[in-house]
């Protein structure tokens, strides 16, 4: 091949994503939700099963979780072999797991990592216990670009009760002692009847950068198909800051891409049916 050829298919090189999350066999949430989302925005997916989870629309009955040393033992052939341009992490379930991440991104210098502090499942399955979400706080936070907790999940990380925007504000700060550079909080459980955000029938998402904060919005769709929503909205801004986008941009794209699979739910399954990633 001719240098000038291969200057030209280093430029077309596809960027590389990774997932560090759980296995959800049903499709609609986790790394099968990682993979779609980040082939949708013509990356190439790559993942690393931190655990694999027993459930369909309608639960999660159980879970079997993978080592320190399997993730480590899945991991190093990526990363010996691809560049990866970005990665984020989902369900991490136990201390050991979230502490060989944390070293991985560390030795291995990664950068746009999104964390998505991962705690209940939408049918209220535990996917962490406090333990491991302390580490998770303690570890990951300092090293990631941005976290990306539901209200539920900031709640349970910061100890405070969110009733209000400047609630939500209190929280991310605590978050970014925590040592979060950025906090993207996602408003779209806001269910307390005392809530301004609720009251303006629209879906929020704070994103906290430093000292600022962005407002994004979204018409509030009213369905239960909301399974992989999280995961999916964190997998796109990871795919969008390996593309080259800024975090702004990354999350305005990415809460619209949401919207749009929401509304193209395929309302499978008896319960909480999956979103339609890049369905149209
Ligand atoms: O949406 C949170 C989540 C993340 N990862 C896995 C899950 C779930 C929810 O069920 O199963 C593997």
């Amino acid at each position: 091949m001719n240098t000038e050829k291969q200057m030209q298919n280093k430029s077309n090189i596809q960027r590389v994503c990774l997932t560090i999350a759980g296995l959800d066999p049903s499709g609609g949430a986790g790394i099968v939700a990682d993979i779609k989302t980040f082939t949708a925005f013509g990356c190439f997916a790559t993942s690393v099963i931190a655990s694999i989870t027993f459930q369909n629309t309608t639960g999660v009955f159980g879970a079997i979780h993978q080592t320190a040393e399997s993730v480590r033992r899945q991991f190093e052939p990526i990363a010996e072999d691809f560049t990866i341009s970005a990665l984020k992490t989902g369900m991490l379930p136990t201390q050991e797991v979230i502490e060989e991440v944390a070293r991985l991104v560390k030795k291995n210098e990664l950068k746009n990592f999104v964390v998505d502090p991962v705690v209940r499942s939408t049918s209220g399955f535990d996917l962490i216990d406090d333990e491991a979400l302390q580490t998770l706080v303690e570890k990951l936070f300092p090293l990631s670009t941005v976290v990306t907790p539901n209200l539920p999940e900031a709640e349970r990380i910061t100890k405070l009760k969110i009733e209000t925007e400047s609630d939500i504000e209190r929280a991310a700060r605590i978050m970014q002692n925590f040592g979060a550079k950025n906090v993207l909080i996602k408003g779209g459980h806001f269910l307390s009847p005392k809530s301004k955000v609720q009251s303006s029938k629209k879906a929020r998402d704070f994103l906290f950068v430093g000292d600022e904060v962005h407002i994004f919005e979204a018409d509030f769709i009213e369905t239960n198909a909301t399974h992989g929503t999280g995961c999916t909205l964190a997998a796109a801004i990871t795919a969008n800051l390996a593309i080259g986008k800024n975090l702004f941009e990354a999350v305005e794209i990415s809460k619209e891409f949401v919207t749009e699979a929401i509304k193209n739910a395929p309302n499978l399954g008896k319960g909480h049916s999956p979103i339609g990633i890049g369905s149209k």
